[in-house]
């Protein structure tokens, strides 16, 4: 197939990219490289030390005999060019990871909330827009979040994007529905998300796109079969108080000595899933199209739900690091349970992988082997839900 991956140049894009190449498939990553003026922005940078694109591609073509394509281009501000390369290219699927992902960073001031909303929906509007406009029949596959149903549950299951409902008629009588899951932000990164699934919703009621939208967990791990052993085709790795995310923070902390920063009780309980399954579950989706007529397919792509405290407990267990519970900046329930349903991609054929102590350990050994590019400044979470926190 031909493919064109929209942010490849980031920490799920990137690993994606290569695994659809190695598959066979034709790749083009569509970037504009605003995570690498993030982090020059922030002060901050991948853990890792990350190539600049060319060189990535060029590590990529002679280690692997793949070639993937590259152009510059923002999606949410240059239209023109996207359209065009829909037209160029004429790609089969789509895969859409080209937005800014971190909730800290979406919280920071006006400024950042502003950012986030223009680049993530205009982002995702462009990508709608210029696949009617193109003519094109391209399956977009879009990179959503756990977050937008919230992380409560009501007891039940949360599941994969459609809640039976039953609702009360004129009549009395009780009649089925499914509607979407209704969503429940809690940060304008993950507002962001909830509004993608209206565009999507109406794109495919109007004009009958085919959409995959996977709400994905928390991803950690860093290396997949294809980055694995060739430190020229690395993943980052973040770790700053914006960008890290919990699981890999904590390895990361453990391997340089660095108290485990537990946000208030550590009772939040997230999904997670390993990165090696993120570049999976994106084959397994585009492998299995909706037909046309269809609507929004909507996956749950996690394995596990863990809570936060016992996340920590474990990385302490392991390394023998300290635990430090700390004031909270987020505005988030201390204590919250999580069930999720994620049958559709165990259908699909995806074996989870766990988080184990092999594992665990993996990522802390590649902290420990690039501690030196740490700075340790960088780690505090700054970012306030409101002043007041
Ligand atoms: P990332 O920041 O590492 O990568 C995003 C990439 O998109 C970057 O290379 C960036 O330069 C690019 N990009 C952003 N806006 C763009 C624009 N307007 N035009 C062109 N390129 C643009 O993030 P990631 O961790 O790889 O996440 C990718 C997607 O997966 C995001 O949409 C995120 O919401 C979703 N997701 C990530 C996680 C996670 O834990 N990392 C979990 C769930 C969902
Ligand atoms: N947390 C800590 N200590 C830390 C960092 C985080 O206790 O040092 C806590 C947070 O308060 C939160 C939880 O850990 O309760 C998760 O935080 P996170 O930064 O790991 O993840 P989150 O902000 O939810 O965002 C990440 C990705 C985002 C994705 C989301 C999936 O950055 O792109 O959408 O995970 S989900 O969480 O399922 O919504």
């Amino acid at each position: 197939m031909r493919i064109i991956v929209l942010g490849g140049d980031g920490f799920c894009g990137w690993p994606t990219s290569l695994h659809l190449s190695k598959l066979g498939h034709d790749v083009l990553i569509v970037d504009n490289l605003s995570r690498r003026n993030i982090d020059n922005e922030l002060e901050a940078g991948s853990l890792t030390p990350i190539l600049p694109m060319s060189k990535r591609l060029a590590a990529w073509r002679e280690i692997a005999g793949r070639t993937i394509d590259f152009r510059l281009n923002d999606v949410a501000q240059d239209y023109d060019l996207l359209l065009q390369l829909f037209k160029e290219y004429r790609p089969d699927a789509l895969v859409h990871f080209a937005e800014q992902r971190a909730a800290p960073y979406s919280m920071k001031s006006a400024k950042h909330k502003r950012y986030t909303v223009d680049n993530n929906l205009n982002a995702t509007h462009n990508v709608l827009c210029a696949t009617v406009d193109s003519g094109l029949d391209i399956h977009i596959v879009h990179l959503g979040t756990m977050g937008v149903y919230g992380y409560g549950t009501a007891g039940m299951k949360i599941p994969e994007g459609y809640l039976k409902a039953k609702v009360q008629l004129e009549d009395g009588s009780l009649a089925d529905r499914e509607i979407l899951y209704p969503p429940n932000p809690g940060s304008v990164y993950h507002l962001t998300k909830t509004q993608d699934q209206l565009f999507f919703a109406y794109y495919n009621k109007n004009d009958g796109v085919r959409i995959t939208d996977l709400h994905q967990g928390i991803v950690w791990g860093t290396n997949t079969a294809e980055t694995l052993g060739e430190a020229r085709l690395i993943n980052r790795f973040d770790y700053d108080g914006d960008y890290g995310t919990v699981l890999n923070r904590f390895l990361m902390q453990a391997a340089i000595g660095y108290p485990l920063t537990v946000h208030g009780s550590g009772g939040q309980t997230r999904a997670f899933i390993h990165i090696r399954d993120t570049v999976r579950c994106i084959e397994l989706a585009i492998a299995n199209p909706p037909k046309r007529g269809d609507r929004v397919a909507i996956f749950n792509q996690m394995t596990e739900t863990h809570r936060v405290r016992d996340l920590a407990k474990m990385v302490s267990e392991l390394t023998g690091a300290k635990i430090e519970y700390i004031r909270n900046p987020r505005l988030e329930a201390d204590e919250n349970d999580l069930y999720v349903e994620n049958q559709c991609f165990i259908d699909l054929g995806l074996k989870p992988t766990l988080l184990d102590a092999g594992l665990l350990m993996e990522i802390h050994d590649i902290a420990e082997k690039y501690r030196e590019r740490c700075d340790t400044s960088k780690i505090p979470c700054t970012s306030k839900w409101r002043k007041d926190l």
